[in-house]
């Protein structure tokens, strides 16, 4: 791991114990110290993959920002919080922040338990106006009315419909709450949508363009405290009814909106900041910034840049118009264990599935596929450049994503929903009301099904089976090697009814079999044992065929079926194996509480049938911490080694159970 301690190059931010310092730091101090902190991004990025143009973007804002107030006290919420790297830099945690993103080191996200200065635990985009308005409201109650409240949230992040949700109650509320827009025409993909036409409506108003160089003379002369800072504000506003101003969209919802501004002038910020804290009522500050500055390869492929394999491997191919063994929001490298059986070709299951969808979009007209924002998470690049009149990009919206294909499986289409798991959560009533209580045929296409390795609880996508699983006329699979995946999605375009597949962030092994047709209910028995019977989940399949070998070296016979749904089970295969193995093991890599697991016992219990001798590896009932996805399941106790481990004590237990019996 580098170590950047002793790093000489960091002068101020080695001496930085605590953001506080900001505040009597010179503007020329405070743009050293904006290198500092790009130089410490870069040195991260030799090391590991992270999110980069993003935090790149922000450092002057993030800067101005804790030198303008004091967020021990003020409140402060990076939305999403995949920019926080600045933040965590300037908060104490330099000498940990090579730690980032691996296990039991600083989190990529913010998190409450590193410091007083993270408040919430996020990783979700959209949500920040809400919970900035919620601080305000708790401090105006309490008596607290002097601390202020800022959200940081960036254009891709705005069309999030909770947005204007927040927008809406704060207009109404009327307590003072900052939000700041930070304008850097990209989500992670460059945004799309009326909202992004909007913002670039307002970039063309001429105090960002500095066309009337009289607004910016004002601004030179902005005071800090009291009445003058209402006097600028006035002037401002008298500036705007003169016609300079945009933002009457925010203004008309009872804002105060100001901008666009260059988010990379710190002076320029700080003295806007200024402004903006002195004023008392819902604020807008809308600050322009250049993804990836800084950094001319990040700045020019911004896309590429958002969370960028490690630069020692791979800088010198980085182009986005290539295809990027990305496997991740952020990247991590590729698991190397194979399933026994089998040769592995290092393909993930991202793969599969975008080819598996592309074949299916090509061969059929109404096949339609979606996805919110994660295009290029999903790999379906290739899709939006030559089918595109089949590819929706609805930005950061899940919840609308899935009613709008409501809408469309109801006028005739397939679409095709391809959301990351941890972000369906976010339409959970949209997948309830809008498509299983219509019976719709829409498709759900769940990557990062599982743990999602550094991005850590956030992005865990492990609670998918419990909130599918509850809704009737919800088919639910889940591949047990990439091959499976194809034909999956072929059974869901032809099945009548909505049909979720889900599947990891992970290398997708072929196992070499006669693979069976995908048939509602149907599993696939891999092999039989006398002893014990494991039921693997999805990806489990791999490792429950190595450790079923393992166990046949020590003369244990268990038998392995890939059950490919969880929803509907296939009874007659699940009820022989409960009835006539000596034990039973259930595998995945899912939360245990409503996951496949659970749906055995339920279906037990339906049957009357007797679980002692069942024994269910999951998800506990935590939130699983960050860290390299193998590293996490063999701690969990979900890799071969677990499994052999699981089984060996319901062999022991039943040995006790039956020498109990002779006693
Ligand atoms: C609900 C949700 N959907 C998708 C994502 C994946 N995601 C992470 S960052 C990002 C882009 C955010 O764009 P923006 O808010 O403009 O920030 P920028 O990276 O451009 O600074 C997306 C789509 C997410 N974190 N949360």
């Amino acid at each position: 791991m580098s170590d950047i301690h002793d790093n000489k190059s960091h002068p101020l931010l080695s001496q930085l114990e605590d953001a506080v310092a900001l505040q009597s730091m010179s503007n020329q101090q405070l743009n050293d110290l904006a290198d500092e902190v790009r130089d410490v991004l870069c040195t991260l990025l030799e090391e590991r993959s992270a999110h980069f143009a993003s935090n790149l973007g922000v450092v002057e804002l993030c800067l101005a920002l804790h030198s303008t107030f004091d967020f021990r006290h003020d409140r402060l919420i990076w939305d999403t919080g995949h920019q926080i790297y600045p933040h965590k830099l300037v908060t104490g945690r330099y000498n940990q922040f090579m730690s980032i993103r691996t296990k039991s080191g600083l989190m990529g996200y913010p998190n409450p338990v590193e410091s007083d200065y993270d408040l919430f635990m996020t990783g979700h985009a959209g949500a920040s106006v809400s919970t900035v308005l919620g601080l305000s409201s708790g401090d105006d109650i309490l008596g607290q009315d002097d601390r202020r409240a800022v959200a940081v949230i960036g254009d891709g992040a705005f069309p999030s419909g909770m947005v204007y949700e927040a927008l809406n109650n704060a207009a109404h509320l009327d307590i003072p709450v900052i939000v700041i827009l930070n304008d850097n025409k990209m989500s992670i993909c460059p945004r799309v949508g009326g909202v992004a036409s909007y913002f670039d409506r307002l970039r063309t108003n001429p105090i960002y363009t500095g066309l009337k160089t009289g607004v910016s003379e004002v601004l030179n002369k902005v005071p800090v405290f009291g009445d003058p800072a209402e006097r600028f504000l006035q002037q401002v506003k008298e500036g705007v009814k003169a016609g300079l101003h945009g933002g009457m969209m925010f203004e008309e919802m009872g804002f105060k909106y100001f901008g666009p501004i260059d988010g990379h002038k710190i002076g320029l910020l700080k003295k806007y900041l200024k402004m903006v804290r002195d004023i008392d009522g819902p604020v807008m500050l809308h600050v322009i910034t250049e993804k990836g500055h800084g950094y001319e390869p990040a700045q020019s492929d911004p896309v590429y840049f958002h969370s960028p394999p490690q630069f020692k491997d791979e800088i010198s191919n980085a182009t986005s118009a290539g295809v990027v063994e990305d496997d991740s929001e952020s990247v991590e490298s590729l698991p190397a264990t194979p399933p026994a059986t089998s040769p592995v070709a290092a393909r993930n299951y991202t793969h599969f599935a975008t080819d598996a969808i592309y074949e299916q979009l090509q061969s059929r007209s109404d096949a339609v596929v979606l996805t919110a924002a994660m295009c290029q998470g999903n790999k379906l690049e290739k899709v939006r450049d030559e089918l595109a009149s089949q590819f929706f990009d609805v930005g950061i919206c899940e919840s609308h994503a899935v009613a709008f294909a409501a809408g469309q499986a109801k006028a005739g289409l397939r679409p095709i929903v391809a959301i990351y798991s941890t972000f369906l959560q976010r339409s959970f009533d949209q997948i309830f009301q809008e498509v299983a209580l219509q019976d719709l045929p829409v498709t759900f296409m769940l990557d990062r099904a599982g743990l999602a390795g550094p991005d850590g609880p956030t992005h865990h996508g492990v609670f998918d089976l419990g909130y599918l699983r509850l809704f009737p006329n919800m088919a639910v699979l889940s591949p047990g090697d990439g091959l499976e995946l194809a034909s999956m999605l072929s059974f869901a375009l032809e099945h009548d009814g909505p049909v979720a597949i889900r599947y990891p962030k992970a290398v997708a092994p072929e196992i070499q079999r006669e693979i069976p047709s995908v048939e509602l209910g149907k599993a696939e028995v891999i092999s039989k044992g006398t002893d014990g019977t494991i039921l693997s989940c999805g990806a489990m399949l791999s490792e429950s065929i190595v450790a079923a070998a393992r166990l046949a070296d020590e003369g244990i016979s268990v038998g392995v079926v890939n059950t490919r749904f969880i929803k509907p089970l296939d009874e007659d295969v699940v009820s022989k194996a409960l009835r006539n193995s000596s034990f039973v093991v259930t595998v995945e890599e899912a939360a245990l509480v409503g996951g496949f697991g659970s749906a055995v016992m339920e279906f037990a219990e339906q049957r009357r049938i007797n679980t002692n001798h069942v024994r269910r590896l999951g998800i506990p009932d935590i939130f699983v911490e960050h860290g390299n996805r193998d590293e996490l399941l063999a701690e969990l106790g979900l890799d071969a080694d677990g499994i052999c481990r699981a089984c060996r004590e319901m062999i022991d237990d039943k040995n006790r159970f039956s020498d109990a019996v002779v006693q």
